[in-house]
């Protein structure tokens, strides 16, 4: 569709997840005038575009939540302890009609290029239908998870039956009862969604390529007072969320090693945690995340759940994790999906030296030539992250620099928020930031925050550009890799270095140092007059 139409705001953001929404409001409410374009026909972002059978959070509800407004904490009662998707997605929706959002967002539309004039100091916006929007700001909120990835698997459109990708999920759902069915893949997406297709589908055929650690939710109905007691100190602890590593609260941090302690007392903290469920157990002790021995203590620990939990002894070593550190793959947290594997109904195949070669018209075949046939495939394969959204946009900064040739050797960021060479755009939850390492609330919160005092700043002194600093960029890259090198994270062939998208460049992503360091890292730099940018004002008046 084309209307060429010629729009002019003060800021454009894209996304009309978590991070849109929030950025539409605060701008709205600093008297910018804002326009949001989603690809989707609804807001929601992650939640709107992820409906597989399973989908939750991973962070509790009552802290996977906005926390700016004690009124919206009060209005809104999660019911459980993590929430599933319709109900997160439900939130977001009461959140947009609270504050009458909708109003300014552009739906069903898709960003295609963005263009940066030297001259004026604006962006031009290019759009699947043709429009052309002009702005001075330009906020990119596009998700760090929102390009589903399928594999490099020939075939893929020759499969007569049905294919779903979980970070695209048909809106209306699917019923698997009676179908043979495919489950290629065992990160999280797979794993919330494998215990649900398992108890509908005649039988279920899971490929797994690496295995991974998952810990139990336990999750429960929330009561009342657990609810009333957040909602009524919500901003309390929001701040409060922003000092620690993850920006999660009430995980407690055992300060000791995990080698300084007896096998007892390390299995009775490993158990007590486990049994607490979720991202406890990752404060079980203080080096697992930097000692190899240390993190192999936990990594046994999961492998000892894993056997006692799986009956079958072939498949439980099959499932259990060998050639990467505990939690350098995003720990996965689960209701019963180790027990699925007990079900007769159940098979778990690795592919880890016998691949998929093609995916066939009647279902796949294997390396070594063994076939299967399927009615349905779900490919649970993942997301191209955190620049994947933004290096599919046609961005062109300072002197047509394309973002695509910048960032040719991997991403490179002042703070997470700014690239030198695109003066003002902003990303929020950028590479470089704590971003998915993080409760994404807090994170997004904190960024979007700090971008609208930025610009209150710059409008109070009739400044109408601000760019990253190459130096301090340089300096920013630097410091985000030597401190993702003193940890064991880059161990790891995960998405957080991009290893899961061939070709992408091999670089760590987001920023490790932890949410409470970097906000206050945030702060520092605004109080100094934005340190580290180059600030001016508008061309012609500087001419
Ligand atoms: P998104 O929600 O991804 O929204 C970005 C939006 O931008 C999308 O709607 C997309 O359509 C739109 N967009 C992108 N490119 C364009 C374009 N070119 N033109 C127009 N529109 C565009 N994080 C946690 O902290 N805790 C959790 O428990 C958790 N659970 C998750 C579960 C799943 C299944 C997934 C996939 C992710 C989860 N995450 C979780 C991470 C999650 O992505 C963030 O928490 C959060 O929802 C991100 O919000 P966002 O607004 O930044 O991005
Ligand atoms: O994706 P993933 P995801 N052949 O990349 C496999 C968030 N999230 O959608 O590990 C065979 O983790 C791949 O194998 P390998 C969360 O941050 C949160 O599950 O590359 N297999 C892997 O097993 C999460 O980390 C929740 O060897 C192939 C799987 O597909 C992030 O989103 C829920 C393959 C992909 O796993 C992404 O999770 C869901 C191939 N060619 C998502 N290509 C919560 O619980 C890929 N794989 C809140």
């Amino acid at each position: 569709m084309t209307s060429n139409q010629s729009l002019e705001f003060d800021s454009i953001i894209v996304g009309a997840g978590f991070a849109g929404l929030y950025q539409l409001l605060r701008l709205r409410r600093a008297g910018f005038s804002a326009r949001v374009i989603e690809a989707g026909d609804n807001v929601g972002g992650t939640w709107y575009w992820n409906r597989y059978p399973g989908a939750r959070c991973d962070i509790e509800s009552l802290q996977y939540q906005y926390g700016f407004d004690p009124d919206l904490a009060r209005e809104w009662r999660w019911t459980e302890r993590y929430a599933t998707q319709p109900e997160i997605l439900r939130y977001i929706e009461f959140v947009a009609d609270r504050y009458d959002l909708r109003r300014d967002i552009q739906f069903s539309t898709r960003v295609t290029a963005a263009h940066y004039d030297d001259a004026s100091a604006r962006w031009t916006v290019h759009t699947d239908r043709g429009d052309a929007y002009t702005c001075r700001w330009l906020i990119m909120a596009t998700g760090c998870l929102s390009v589903p990835k399928t594999p490099e698997v020939p075939g893929i459109d020759a499969f007569e039956g049905e294919s779903y990708h979980t970070g695209a999920w048909p809106h209306e759902g699917v019923d698997f009862t009676g179908k043979r069915v495919a489950v290629i893949g065992t990160g999280s997406s797979a794993i919330q969604s494998i215990p649900i297709i398992a108890r509908q589908a005649e039988h279920l055929t899971v490929f797994q390529r690496t295995p991974n650690f998952s810990v139990p939710a336990h999750n429960y109905l929330l009561d009342e007072s657990q609810w009333q007691e957040v909602a009524a100190r919500i901003a309390e602890l929001r701040a409060e969320a922003r000092t620690t590593s993850a920006g999660i609260l009430g995980i407690e941090l055992n300060d000791v090693s995990a080698l300084a302690v007896s096998e007892e007392e390390r299995r009775r903290e490993f158990e007590r945690r486990w049994a607490i469920g979720g991202f406890a157990i990752g404060g079980a002790f203080n080096d697992v995340a930097i000692n190899l021995d240390a993190n192999e203590t936990a990594a046994e620990f999961v492998r000892s759940k894993i056997r006692e939990i799986v009956q079958d002894p072939e498949t439980a070593e099959a499932l259990c994790p060998r050639d990467y550190p505990f939690g350098t793959k995003r720990l996965c947290v689960d209701i019963a999906y180790y027990e699925t594997f007990n079900r007769p109904n159940v098979k778990l195949v690795s592919i880890r030296d016998n691949p998929i070669a093609e995916i066939t018209p009647k279902g796949l075949r294997l390396q070594d030539g063994t076939e299967f046939e399927f009615d349905a495939i779900v490919y649970a394969t993942g997301f191209d992250a955190m620049t994947g959204a933004l290096l599919r946009i046609d961005i062109r900064g300072r002197n047509g620099l394309a973002l695509r040739d910048k960032w040719e050797h991997g991403p490179r960021t002042y703070l997470g928020l700014q690239v030198a060479g695109f003066p003002n755009m902003f990303t929020i939850t950028g590479p470089g930031s704590p971003s998915v390492l993080s409760n994404m609330l807090v994170s997004i919160e904190q960024h979007v925050d700090w971008v609208t005092d930025c610009l209150e700043y710059l409008r109070e002194r009739d400044l109408a550009v601000i760019e990253a600093a190459p130096a301090a960029e340089d300096a920013w890259v630097d410091h985000v890799n030597q401190v993702a090198d003193l940890t064991l994270y880059p161990r790891a062939n995960s998405w957080y270095i991009g290893a899961n998208v061939p070709g992408k460049p091999r670089v760590f992503m987001p920023y490790i140092g932890g949410v409470g360091l970097y906000a206050q890292k945030c702060a520092e730099v605004a109080a100094n007059g934005y340190e580290g940018f180059l600030l001016s004002p508008e061309p012609a008046l500087s001419r």
